[in-house]
């Protein structure tokens, strides 16, 4: 039997606005790459990835990467249902992604709230490098976390510099009860110098139509 298969698999669902960065966080943390480049996701993608816990306990993470337009799609209800942990994603260097968070976490609470077992949440400020162009101050960032009760982060998907794999470790091990040692705690995510700085238009965030679903899915398991 492939060790793999003896792990406990967590669902782990990455959502927040178009362009704050969620695929390229799954793509760091499941393939170790960047890609300047912006592909929209429609639907729903899938990563999975294994990852060692204190005490040798492996974990699958099967990690839905749910695209941006989501938010006015029906389909939102499948993807986070069942979860046992919800990222929540903003762009530190656009403001207006912070208030598309707050939509995202209103929608996963009310989605949630029936369930048994609540996920653990979290907030994620991405693209840390660009610091020299942040529009959301860390202290509004964590205010944000601790009025909505999530555990904040950041993180950058292009430098990395091990946040990502960081942040994952510690959802899971907070999902799985297990204490992760005080010196993994310590590296606790700060956020990064720019190496360099590109310049990229970005799509604006598209209005919300109520009743329209302009999604396509592209599966769903
Ligand atoms: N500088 C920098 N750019 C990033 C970072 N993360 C993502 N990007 C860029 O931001 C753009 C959007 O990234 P995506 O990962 O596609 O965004 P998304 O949230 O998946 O967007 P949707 O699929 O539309 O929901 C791409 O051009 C990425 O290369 C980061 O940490 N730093
Ligand atoms: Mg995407």
């Amino acid at each position: 039997m492939d060790q793999s298969e003896k792990d406990r698999l967590l669902k782990v669902v990455v959502c927040g606005d178009g362009a704050s960065g969620k695929t390229s966080l799954c793509l760091r943390f499941a393939h170790e790459t960047f890609d300047a480049a912006y592909h929209q996701t429609l639907g729903l993608d899938f990563f999975r990835a294994r990852i060692i816990l204190p005490g040798d306990v492996g974990v699958t993470l099967q990690v839905w990467d749910v695209g941006g337009q989501s938010i006015a799609s029906s389909m939102i209800n499948n993807y986070v249902s069942g979860a046992d942990a919800v990222l929540i994603v903003y762009d530190i260097t656009n403001k207006t992604s912070l208030e598309g968070a707050r939509e995202w976490i209103e929608s996963v609470k009310k989605i949630m709230k029936d369930s048994q077992v609540l996920p653990v949440l979290a907030l994620v400020g991405n693209k840390s490098d660009l610091d020299d162009k942040r529009q959301v101050r860390v202290e509004a960032h964590n205010r944000f976390a601790e009025e909505e009760d999530l555990r904040p982060f950041y993180v950058s998907a292009r430098t990395d510099g091990g946040s990502v794999s960081l942040l994952f470790k510690q959802i899971a091990a907070q999902v799985m009860k297990i204490p992760m040692p005080k010196a993994e705690l310590d590296k606790e995510i700060v956020p990064m110098p720019a190496e360099a700085t590109f310049t990229q238009d970005l799509p604006k965030r598209t209005p919300r139509v109520p009743g329209q679903n302009n999604t396509t899915v592209c599966s769903v398991m």
